[in-house]
């Protein structure tokens, strides 16, 4: 599948986590819709309040993925207040588990779980948000030893400005320049998937010399984090925000450091670019959105899939974004 194809046309999903489960193509997007909160820098205008959960089992075709309907309501989280982002499923010990963005009763964002006994739900959510979370987009990683890491961050209207060695800031401040760009954060889960096993830890994304991207770098994290492995190798991909790029940086363990490897999408329609990769069947697979049929709504996104390739030694090809 070497050309872009939307994956839901009859709704607006964003931010979509592919997974692959029990053999089968699992997709779990944020969902878009028009409640007519005015746009502006912080993304207010992103008020989701359920999630849906899609799968195939052949995503090449042309059937399009079975929408399983709702599979989690911010009505149903105790402390739910508003804003109910990017999400990402992952399985352990037979059972599933949601991990999510929302904001609180007071406008902050914390990360919660909620558990299912399957990939297509329902999922029932915990009382109360992941202790010591903070911030947006979790990405949850299960290594071939069974550890689970979560990722996570997201700047500006994600939040994670303002925060420093995982302590709330008084008065929050956006590195610029030459400094050292803000990093994405990962902690390792308890076995039990309900807390953090850790505290969690800066993700540096380095350049070819070994010194961090610096904060007025167009390829330094905004959010989206994503992990995949590929050939033994950890590949820690990102969305660069406000210069509008899906980028990669590759480690040898899942706390990085990760050396920076090059562009995987190049802008596409909208303010956010977001993605998942994932291996199914033997082909891998780039999961992202646009806002190409809402007529560049940016808060109306369409998720589609393209399949990507690496080159020889290791490096994502770049795919052109569609600008219309
Ligand atoms: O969907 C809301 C936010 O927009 C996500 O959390 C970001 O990654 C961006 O896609």
């Amino acid at each position: 599948m070497k050309t872009p194809k939307y994956l839901c046309p009859g709704d607006y999903m964003a931010d979509p986590s592919a997974n692959v489960f029990n053999g089968r193509l699992y997709i779990y997007p944020s969902h878009d819709w028009e409640s007519g909160i005015p746009e502006n820098d912080n993304g207010d205008h992103f008020n989701m309040k359920d999630y849906h959960v899609f799968s195939t089992d052949d995503i090449e075709g042309e059937a399009l993925p079975v929408d399983h309907g709702v599979i989690l309501d911010t009505a149903d989280i105790p402390w739910a207040g508003r804003q109910l982002w990017d999400n990402d499923v992952v399985e352990k010990d037979g059972k599933y588990y949601l991990i999510f963005s929302l904001k609180d009763k007071c406008d902050v964002f914390h990360l919660g779980v909620a558990v299912a006994d399957r990939p297509e739900g329902p999922f029932k959510p915990m009382a109360d948000p992941i202790k010591g979370s903070y911030s947006i987009d979790p990405c949850a990683f299960k290594d071939d030893d069974g550890q689970v890491y979560v990722y996570f961050g997201g700047l500006w209207g994600g939040q994670l400005q303002r925060y420093r060695d995982n302590k709330h800031l008084e008065c929050a401040r956006l590195q610029e320049g030459a400094e050292p760009a803000l990093p994405s954060r990962v902690a390792r889960m308890r076995d039990d998937m309900m807390e953090f096993a850790e505290e969690p830890q800066p993700v540096i994304i380095v350049d070819a010399e070994g010194k961090p991207l610096r904060a007025d770098d167009p390829h330094r994290f905004f959010e989206a984090s994503w992990m995949h492995k590929y050939q033994g190798k950890y590949y820690f991909s990102y969305s660069t925000g406000d210069s509008h790029l899906l980028c990669y940086a590759i480690g040898d363990s899942p706390y990085g450091p990760f050396t920076f490897g090059g562009e995987i999408l190049t802008p596409v329609v909208g303010w956010t670019t977001h993605h998942s990769i994932v291996e199914f069947k033997g082909k891998w697979y780039l999961f992202h959105h646009d806002s190409v049929p809402s007529g560049d709504r940016t808060w109306l996104r369409s998720m589609k899939v393209v399949e990507i390739e690496y080159t020889e030694d290791g490096h994502i090809k770049t795919i052109q974004g569609t600008q219309e």
